[in-house]
């Protein structure tokens, strides 16, 4: 049970309280304002800054951000742990031990309150916005393969002291979190769930979905291991609008949904939204040029991201490795193969929730033009589901850029 007695959530005034209890940012003299600029779909986000600068990017200024206690894409009729706010702050300072380039430095948590008071990174941009607009980001692959390898090894059974590992997953455990993955992604999709939200030009699509045995037996498949498989501590929720970016700098934001699971949960979040983006080019771009180019490098950075990925997992196993029998030969091999596998598996299902699910994306939910959204919907859902549906035959990256050729050419 958690102690809601003195939780209310924080009102502009006391954010910048709150920002101002931390040394070192603020003189105290200084005349500070403060903006809610949430934007997801669960939490308050405040920004304090200096109320006279020349720059808005370039001033001393720090985020508050504080759980509901309901999902605010929903409203209160969705009650939502607080504790979400704890596991969001645990994990940002684990995965900030290994990779502080790549994480939001965490000044404090306050446990009643459900919030955390970070640092501001105003003056990067979300990637899923940076993306839509048609920018490229060079590093990206080789940053987010980073954190990938890091985070991802460092916890699992490979990496990590198997005991203390065992207390990691405890301290983990995400219940409610996890639940709304479980249905949102493994479940509402195949069926008439009320969560859904479905455009009107989609049902026909929808209906296949939820007649499509063979479809069915792998979300099981997948539902199966997200349910069980405690495999390394996971972002939970690594999708484009969970990264800050420039053509420099990429930061991993958001891991409320952080618990023990299958490793290519967080690569497929990755996968799926770049492919996503993909799918809304189609129509973004006017030029069939352009898309071809923007699609060609989006494909290329999901190559490179796997790759690297592969690499530095491996070269950190042979490094690291606490586990004597893990160095068996072949394991290692079949290790990265399921790891791939349950990747492409987790990238067809979560690009088919973003377009029938609650929770859409803006890179295809805000096209303008109706027709060119449905077709952009319709590549989403046909390359998802073909994704899903392979991902156990999968032996290599490559194979899964021939499903895309198909689904984008058409
Ligand atoms: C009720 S929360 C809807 C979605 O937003 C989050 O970002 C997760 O992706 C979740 O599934
Ligand atoms: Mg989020």
């Amino acid at each position: 049970t958690e102690n809601t007695s003195a939780y209310h959530p924080l009102t502009v005034e006391e954010a910048i309280d709150v920002a101002r209890s931390v040394t070192n940012v603020f003189y105290p003299t200084d005349d500070l304002i403060c903006d809610e600029i949430g934007d997801g779909n669960l939490n308050l986000v405040f920004r304090v800054r200096l109320a006279h600068s020349e720059s808005a990017s370039h001033t001393p200024s720090l985020i508050v951000k504080q759980a509901l206690p309901y999902a605010k894409v929903v409203g209160e009729s969705w009650p939502l742990t607080l504790e979400r706010a704890r596991i969001e702050s645990d994990a940002l300072l684990f995965q900030g031990k290994l990779v502080p380039q790549l994480v939001p430095h965490v000044h404090y948590y306050d446990e009643t309150m459900a919030m955390t008071v970070m640092e501001d990174l105003s003056d990067h941009v979300i990637m899923r916005k940076g993306l839509i607009e048609g920018n490229r980001y060079p590093l990206f692959a080789d940053h987010i393969s980073e954190f990938l390898a890091h985070t991802l090894f460092f916890s699992s059974d490979l990496g990590m002291n198997q005991q203390e590992k065992k207390l990691h997953v405890q301290r983990f455990i995400n219940p409610e979190l996890c639940k709304i993955t479980e249905d949102l992604i493994f479940d509402d999709p195949y069926t008439n769930s009320p969560n859904n939200n479905i455009d009107e030009q989609l049902l026909a699509d929808h209906a296949k979905l939820c007649s499509d045995h063979k479809l069915h037996l792998e979300v099981a498949l997948l539902r199966q291991k997200f349910l069980t498989s405690a495999q390394a501590l996971l972002h939970g929720d690594l999708h484009t609008g969970s990264i800050f970016i420039t053509p420099q700098s990429t930061k991993v934001i958001d891991p409320e949904f952080a618990y023990y699971g299958p490793i290519g949960f967080d690569i497929g979040a990755i996968f799926a939204n770049l492919l996503l983006n993909a799918a809304g080019h189609e129509h973004w771009s006017h030029e069939e040029q352009l898309r071809e180019v923007h699609r060609n490098y989006l494909l290329s950075t999901i190559r490179e991201i796997w790759n690297r990925f592969d690499e530095k997992f491996r070269s950190l196993w042979d490094e690291h490795g606490v586990d004597r029998i893990s160095r068996t030969k072949g394991y290692q091999d079949l290790y990265m193969e399921q790891i791939l596998q349950d990747t492409i598996g987790y990238t067809g299902s979560k690009m088919i929730r973003r377009i029938v699910g609650l929770a859409h994306v803006a890179d295809v939910g805000s096209i303008p033009d109706q027709a060119a959204k449905l077709r952009a919907q319709r590549i989403a859902l046909q390359l998802g589901t073909a994704l899903v549906k392979s991902n156990r035959r999968i032996r290599s990256i490559e194979e899964m850029f021939t499903i895309c050729e198909h689904a984008y050419k058409g």
